[in-house]
């Protein structure tokens, strides 16, 4: 009996052990943060975008679907988790709604013309991933005005929407020169630029990316200059809930895979030749053979692949949304990659 007893926790023991080892060889499933298993088990990307839209980097066609710069960035933030960039729903927000959401969680992510700054990232308790546009504020004015110079607005009206970077700015601007002015400022988009078309304003301010973007909706554009002027710095990027360090990685490391592409000159087109390349640093990138790649971060190995496949690099994104075949017609400027001179440049995927 004694000799059964023994016999059986021997392979009670053993059985453990075997257990014990099998699970060893399998790589431990990373435990993902709340509001990426949120994204996960909804299949479906709740991505905060800009409510009137902004020409070039969000706005709805005529098919109901959602396009520009930033919404394809939500797109590739889809694209990584959930390998298909088309499940994502789009959150429409004033500017002055965007704390209330990041900080009640309505959404996962926001990609909205939104600057990181010092008190948002503390106050609004977000994470900010890396700059996706580097921006900075300007002004327009009619081109009748004959104004070719921010002093000598002196005296003037000047149209600016609340709950944004650049109502301070323009005060602080116009204070520090000593220029009078008086500020016109509304709480959505639409209003404050329709009391500048309306004559109500001498001039409108914004990001310049938002001046652009609006210039090409007048019904003249050419009636309007924007001034040369840069009266900020505004890099403008997606920002997450700070409670989900796991999910603000992945965000973080998806634009920078997105730079990281270009860098390579991995394109959606290109990218199933330089699957098969046997180059060490492009397998581990790309997430190929015995590289972890995205399970690191509880999501696909090869979530690079698919990200680019999908969405494209970078400089696709920037130049299918604003580049020079687009109404709009942007240079990269700061937004180059650092080997052309730019502030595009990413950390090591190794
Ligand atoms: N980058 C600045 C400005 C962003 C901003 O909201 N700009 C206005 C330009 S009028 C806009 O896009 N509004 C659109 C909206 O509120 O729907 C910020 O983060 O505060």
């Amino acid at each position: 009996m004694l000799k059964r007893v023994v016999l059986l926790v021997i392979l009670a023991a053993l059985s453990v052990g075997v257990v014990g080892f099998a699970a060893a060889q399998d790589a431990q499933p990373v435990q993902v943060g709340p509001i990426t298993q949120r994204v996960i088990d909804r299949g479906e990307l709740i991505c905060g975008a800009n409510a009137s839209g902004l020409a070039g980097f969000a706005t709805v066609n005529d098919a109901g679907e959602w396009e520009g710069f930033d919404v394809d960035i939500c797109r590739a933030i889809a694209a990584a988790i959930l390998g298909d960039a088309t499940k994502v729903s789009f959150r429409p927000l004033e500017a002055g709604e965007r704390q209330a959401a990041i900080q009640s969680e309505e959404i996962d992510v926001m990609s909205r013309n939104t600057t990181w700054t010092f008190s948002r990232d503390a106050v609004w308790g977000a994470t900010f991933a890396p700059t996706t546009f580097y921006d900075g504020q300007g002004m327009m004015v009619r081109a009748d005005s004959g104004i070719t110079t921010i002093a000598e607005l002196e005296g003037s009206t000047v149209c600016v929407q609340s709950g944004t970077t650049t109502e301070l700015n323009l005060a602080d601007f116009f204070s520090q020169r000593n220029i009078g002015y008086e500020p016109l400022v509304f709480a959505d988009a639409a209003a404050t630029w329709e009391a500048y078309i309306a004559g109500s304003c001498d001039a409108f301010t914004t990001d310049k990316s938002g001046l652009i973007a609006y210039k090409s909706t007048a019904e003249d554009p050419s009636a309007h200059v924007i001034l040369d002027e840069t009266m900020s710095k505004e890099p403008l990027g997606p920002l997450s809930p700070q409670s989900d360090p796991q999910f603000a990685d992945i965000v973080r490391w998806t634009v920078f895979a997105l730079i990281q592409a270009e860098e390579y000159g991995i394109t959606s087109a290109n990218v199933d030749e330089f699957i098969a390349s046997e180059v060490p640093e492009i397998q581990r990138f790309l997430g190929q053979g015995d590289n972890p790649g995205g399970t690191l971060y509880g999501i696909a190995k090869d979530f690079t692949v698919t990200v680019i496949r999908q969405v494209g690099n970078y400089g696709e994104i920037f130049d299918r949304n604003l580049g020079p075949d687009t109404p709009f017609g942007l240079g990269r400027g700061l937004n180059g990659l650092w080997t052309d001179g730019g502030l595009m440049y990413s950390p090591p995927f190794r």
